[in-house]
């Protein structure tokens, strides 16, 4: 596929860029997350979504390069952030089942990554899907566990489209959950999608578990959500993501 002879050069010809959506703490509205978000811009296509490219990378192995790419130019930024002296943030990485398949996925090498950069491994999140937890590959599971030996968190990330698990709440450690914006989406006409998100907090909560409600749109979300108890807040409704010159001005306006 033409397309997948472009994305294998495209990490080497700097066609990816990061871009970055602000997660707030929701009882005090403060920027201290952010998930950061790759987009393809293709020479002749302009700006390709992940949704359109990332199952390319998959198949074609591109991903292991690709995830390793996203990831060290996301410690750059944190690390240019922080030596402009920023307040600090914590970056969420979106990572594909994939890369933890792969034996040259280098657990270590990153947190190389992280030390060289001056930065801690609090300073990053991992998201993950479900799907990776349902695998049973000791593989994984001693990647997974490598992260969370070395105090990177792990989110689950599009919780409740899929298997939902509490198994594997228990089994893994996980810090956050993101409650997937199908339930979101509906939420102030919707008495069950609100039900849903109601017991997701409070057994999360009662796991240890910290909550980031996805896709919100309107303050009616907003606020129904922190009723909840809902810990932390990603959409529209506070920021699109933004490239990195925009989302610096944002935290830059945050004293
Ligand atoms: O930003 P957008 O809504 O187009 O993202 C679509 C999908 O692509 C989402 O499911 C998101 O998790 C995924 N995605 C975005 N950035 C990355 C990334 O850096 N790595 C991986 N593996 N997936 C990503
Ligand atoms: O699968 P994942 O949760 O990683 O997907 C994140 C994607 O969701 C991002 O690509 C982002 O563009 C998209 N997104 C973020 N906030 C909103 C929102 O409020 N509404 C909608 N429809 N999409 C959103
Ligand atoms: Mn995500
Ligand atoms: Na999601």
């Amino acid at each position: 596929r033409m397309l997948a002879n472009d994305l294998r050069q495209a990490v080497a010809k700097n066609q990816l860029h990061l871009h970055y959506q602000p997660i707030v703490e929701i009882s005090t509205g403060r920027l201290i997350k952010a998930e950061v978000l790759v987009r393809w811009l293709h020479p002749k296509q302009g700006w390709i979504s992940p949704s359109d490219f990332i199952h390319i990378a998959e198949e074609t192995g591109i991903v292991l390069e690709m995830g390793n790419w996203i990831f060290s130019q996301a410690v750059a930024q944190l690390k240019a952030w922080k030596e402009q002296g920023m307040a600090p943030i914590q970056l969420s990485i979106n990572t594909s089942p994939k890369q933890y398949y792969e034996a040259e996925f280098d657990v270590a090498q990153w947190l190389q990554e992280l030390q060289d950069a001056g930065l801690s491994s609090a300073d990053v999140v991992m998201e993950i899907t479900e799907g990776l937890l349902m695998e049973n590959s000791p593989q994984v599971d001693q990647k997974l566990l490598a992260l969370s030996e070395a105090g990177v968190a792990v989110a689950l990330d599009d919780f409740g489209t899929g298997y939902s698990s509490l198994a594997y709440l228990q089994k893994f450690d996980i810090e956050f959950l993101k409650i997937d914006r199908m339930f979101i989406e509906n939420l102030a006409q919707d008495g069950d999608d609100l039900a849903v998100c109601k017991a997701i907090i409070v057994m999360a909560h009662k796991l240890g578990i910290e909550v980031i409600a996805e896709g919100i749109e309107t303050a009616l979300q907003a606020s129904l959500l922190e009723e909840a108890g809902c810990d932390y807040a990603q959409g529209f409704w506070f920021s699109e993501p933004l490239n990195a010159q925009d989302f610096a001005e944002i935290l830059a306006g945050q004293a």
